[in-house]
């Protein structure tokens, strides 16, 4: 499959402040695919952002400009848009539906620190977004790490989406009608070999390592009661921004369309597991569990140099 490219592009103009502020090239294509939403490998027809869900990663520092180019594949039969919830522009202009062979670009500058969600805005939205039209931003604080805001030993993006049956029409979509399931990162119970004989990753930790997680809701209609079985996260921060920050919590509500950073430490003393979960029954037992092991020799990979989302 091939990748989108991101491409970065230095912009220096000086020794102030604003000369570490960089103009970050993003290319994605609308592509309208086949893709397996289970371990087990079914398959149902897909919308995206370069033919995943979630789309590529987007990681920018506060301050950065993005230059975004986006392409609607010839082969599509929607027009499709992009809405950056990062970006501070004009809904009509900016965000405004392309037709398939089309091309559009837009320039924002990345003002506020935090974890966004990105989704397609095209009618119906919420036929657009189900179908997996959506992909994070993560929108680094320029101050960097602090006491307040400490850096990680890992971290993680995890997405939670909606699965409707094939089939379903828009305004039953819109009305939760055909609701089939909830999908982490573009599967049902994708990181969860413990409910699901077919999962083979699950998010991995040493022991005693703080561990972050971008969590963004991309569900058309309901909030995500994010727990860490067997866990307390240790701070959360709300929209990711370092500003907004909570101690010791044990289900944080992240509403359809936000995004929220979590950390948890696990014990440094023994191996524990985790599974993180969508409170909500009815998405938890549906697909929304998410296992993070921490153990001695876990993977070094995962959770690092840009590993954020495990495919
Ligand atoms: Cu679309």
């Amino acid at each position: 499959m091939k990748r989108p490219a991101i491409s970065l592009l230095l912009l220096c103009v000086g020794l102030t402040d604003v000369a570490l502020a960089e103009t970050v090239s993003v290319e994605m294509t609308a592509k309208e695919l086949p893709l397996q939403i289970d371990n087990a490998g079914t398959t149902h027809a897909m919308w995206t952002f370069g033919g995943t869900i979630p789309g590529p990663l987007i990681r920018v520092k506060q301050g950065d400009v993005v230059d975004f180019t986006l392409h609607n594949a010839e082969s599509n039969h929607q027009s499709h848009s992009m809405d950056f919830h990062a970006a501070q522009v004009d809904v009509l202009d900016e965000f405004a539906p392309i037709k398939p062979g089309k091309t559009k670009k837009f320039k924002f500058k990345a003002k506020v620190p935090g974890v966004f969600i990105y989704h397609c805005g095209s009618e119906a939205m919420s036929e657009h977004i189900s179908r997996g039209m959506y992909g994070v931003i993560i929108v680094d604080p320029r101050e960097g790490y602090s006491a307040q805001f400490p850096k990680p030993d890992r971290e993680y993006v995890i997405v939670q989406g909606d699965l409707f049956e094939e089939g379903t029409k828009p305004k039953d979509i819109t009305m939760g009608r055909g609701w089939e399931g909830s999908l982490i990162n573009g599967k049902l119970f994708h990181y969860d070999p413990v409910h699901d004989s077919n999962a083979s990753i699950a998010l991995e930790s040493e022991p005693g390592e703080r561990v972050r997680l971008y969590f963004v809701n991309a569900s058309i209609n309901e909030s995500a009661a994010f727990h860490p079985i067997a866990g307390i996260w240790e701070r959360v921060w709300d929209n990711g921004n370092p500003k907004n920050v909570r101690y010791d919590m044990q289900t944080v509500d992240v509403p359809p369309a936000h995004g929220m950073v979590f950390d948890i430490v696990s014990p440094a003393d023994r191996a524990t597991n985790n599974a993180i979960v969508d409170h909500r029954m009815k998405h938890a037992l549906n697909g929304a569990i998410t296992v993070l092991m921490n153990y001695k020799g876990a993977d070094p990979d995962k959770g690092r140099n840009g590993n954020l989302i495990l495919r």
